[in-house]
């Protein structure tokens, strides 16, 4: 038993996310000393640039019943292991909470909100972006809101993650949609309903970009210069 913890322990440092995730998941559900080490984990990375390893982490152990782990949380990184940077003085705490809970449906139009209020006050009223306020978005911001969505899905979700399909796919739109579940048999998939707001959806999934306005919204988001660094 502790061998196999000690095994766990080590598989948390490898440098595979599907072997780090199995190593948190199955380290959450151990006893006391799988939490211990979850919470040793999360104080060595809790500095540097967080992972989704460590977002799962944070994920398990909030939801936890442990004393020492909501302790520690409480104490030590009580909004979570994202660091919230931004240049126009956004509040993301409320998003980084929702994806903690893993609520993507509502952290998604939080996010669409976020993306307005970085367009300014007319964006905020109209609650849509015109493609050309998106060049103006700071770096910081744009990397803070995609480390939040990929730290809490698994490394899933997140706009540099759809930037990478659609590059993959010679930005190609329509096999972009497929990819994305945001089409299927040539037919938009219909907000809300039919999209999938849990991990079991396609990566890239989420967030959304409504595109009844065309696609040069996110043609531009994915374009940015945040992602090229
Ligand atoms: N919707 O179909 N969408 C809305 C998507 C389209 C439509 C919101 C995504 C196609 C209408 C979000 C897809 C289309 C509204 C998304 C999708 C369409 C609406 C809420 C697959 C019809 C009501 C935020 C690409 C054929 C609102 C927002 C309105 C809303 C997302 C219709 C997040 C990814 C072309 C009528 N759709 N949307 O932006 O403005 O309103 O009338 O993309």
């Amino acid at each position: 038993d502790t061998d196999k913890t000690a095994k766990l322990a080590e598989q948390l440092l490898s440098n595979n996310l599907k072997r780090q995730l199995s190593a948190v998941t199955e380290l959450a559900s151990t006893d006391e000393s799988g939490i211990a080490i979850l919470i040793d984990f999360l104080k060595a990375n809790a500095t540097s640039d967080s992972s989704a390893a460590a977002g799962k982490a944070y994920q398990l152990l909030s939801n936890s019943e442990s004393v020492a782990a909501q302790t520690f949380l409480a104490e030590t990184l009580p909004q979570g292991v994202v660091t919230l940077k931004s240049d126009q003085g956004i509040d993301y705490r409320p998003l980084q909470t929702l994806l903690i809970g893993q609520e993507y449906e509502a952290a998604d139009r939080l996010t669409l909100q976020k993306l307005c209020e970085l367009a300014g006050p007319a964006a905020v009223q109209r609650k849509w972006v015109y493609f050309t306020e998106v060049d103006s978005f700071p770096i910081n911001d744009l990397l803070t809101i995609d480390q939040l969505w990929r730290v809490y899905s698994e490394d899933r979700f997140g706009f540099s993650k759809q930037r990478e399909l659609w590059l993959g796919l010679n930005q190609n739109w329509n096999r972009l949609w497929e990819k994305l579940a945001w089409k299927s048999k040539n037919i938009w998939t219909r907000y809300p309903d039919e999209f999938v707001w849990d991990l079991s959806a396609p990566v890239g999934h989420l967030p959304l970009s409504n595109q009844l306005r065309g696609v040069r919204m996110m043609e531009f988001l994915l374009s940015h210069p945040a992602w090229e660094q």
